[in-house]
């Protein structure tokens, strides 16, 4: 019998930042597609639409007025799924029925005053403006004694349920650590009591040994497709230094950072040649007032898009009732982005 080879077997993959796994089925990528394959046609964005919730000058919902701004502007969100007035409680019948009052803030955050930009389009010099405002975001939500968490994400496209392409991230900050980041701060933890160094640092260093899954290797920020993605394009930006969260990077790190996250997006708007929709964001120390030397900053995006501009993969049936799944494997996928050209497509 052949010896077992992850390009050809069907295997898990472990994913140590959170203890979870994948099932990734290599073999699968092989079938026949005679799905669709078609680009969809861009409607182009005007540079400013009255209709805009979010563009310079405009009246949002709750009947506010945007100022003037002239690069980044962040507000708190009019609709907030956490709020910080609520009152403090706590219900627990048996071991069966429990809930607690959770106190928070949301924000959300214009990347540009621009209307038909988005971040791959955008220059370095203004997208390093949007990293300095997650970093006075993060301090000063950080700083307040009830936050303990800060989340910083974006949701791209309509097929991640955004509601506006004027480009924005959200912001929810909160008391409690939710699920992923605390899952991440326990393995990393572990890790870093057993060997005194950063998980993350050295899978970074392992992986650039490897060379099998890097996109790019920049100064500052690696970018990859991690061993253990599940989203046929999951990648991941990792801050080289060892540093715990966003007020750690000197100056030059944010730039790195800004064009860290230009170049990988770049590579996924051309990969269909489509605005590329995902979910993404920065995991980052928990603001709890404990050290956090543990932690080790970096960036996740979880892109749906399987095959071309509208072919998008389910995590339905067996993902839902058993365990994320993958055919395309890390490394293809990586292999796939690599080979782009480093120019955006619309820039011809
Ligand atoms: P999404 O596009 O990711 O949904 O984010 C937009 C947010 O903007 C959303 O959370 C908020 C919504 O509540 N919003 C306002 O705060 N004011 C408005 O006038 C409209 C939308």
């Amino acid at each position: 019998m052949e010896a077992f080879n992850l390009e050809e077997h069907s295997h898990r993959r472990y994913n140590p930042l959170t203890g979870s796994w994948v099932q990734v089925s290599p073999h699968r990528a092989k079938r026949p597609w005679q799905g669709q394959v078609e680009k969809v046609t861009e409607v182009i964005r005007p540079k400013y639409d009255v209709k805009c919730y979010l563009c310079p000058g405009n009246t949002r919902a709750n009947g506010e007025k945007n100022p003037n701004y002239q690069d980044t502007y962040a507000f708190n969100n009019d609709f907030a799924a956490l709020q910080p007035g609520i009152p403090k409680g706590k219900i627990q019948e048996d071991d069966l029925f429990m809930a607690i009052s959770e106190r928070g803030l949301c924000r959300v955050i214009c990347f540009s005053p621009r209307h038909d930009l988005t971040i791959p389009e955008m220059d370095i010099a203004s997208i390093k403006k949007v990293v300095d405002l997650w970093v006075t975001e993060y301090q000063k939500l950080g700083e307040l004694d009830f936050i303990n968490y800060v989340q910083i994400f974006e949701n791209k496209g309509a097929i991640m349920g955004c509601s506006n392409p004027h480009p924005h991230g959200q912001i929810w900050a909160q008391e409690t650590i939710p699920d992923e980041p605390q899952k991440k701060t326990i393995q990393l933890q572990k890790y870093f009591k057993k060997y005194g160094r950063s998980l993350l640092g050295d899978y970074l260093t392992k992986e650039l040994e490897k060379q099998e899954r890097i996109l790019f290797e920049d100064k500052h920020f690696v970018g990859l497709i991690p061993f253990w993605a599940v989203w046929p394009f999951e990648a991941m930006l990792i801050s080289k230094r060892h540093v715990s969260s966003l007020l750690e990077l000197s100056e030059e790190e944010k730039t790195g950072l800004a064009e860290a996250y230009k170049k990988l997006t770049v590579m996924y708007d051309n990969l269909f040649q489509t605005s590329f929709a995902y979910s993404g964001g920065i995991h980052q120390a928990p603001t709890d007032g404990k050290e956090h030397t543990e932690w080790h900053l970096h960036m996740c995006f979880y892109p749906p898009l399987l095959r071309s501009a509208t072919v998008k993969k389910f995590m339905v049936g067996y993902e839902m009732l058993a365990n994320p799944q993958r055919d395309i494997t890390p490394e293809q996928a990586a292999n796939m982005l690599r080979a782009l050209p480093t120019r955006h497509y619309k820039s011809g």
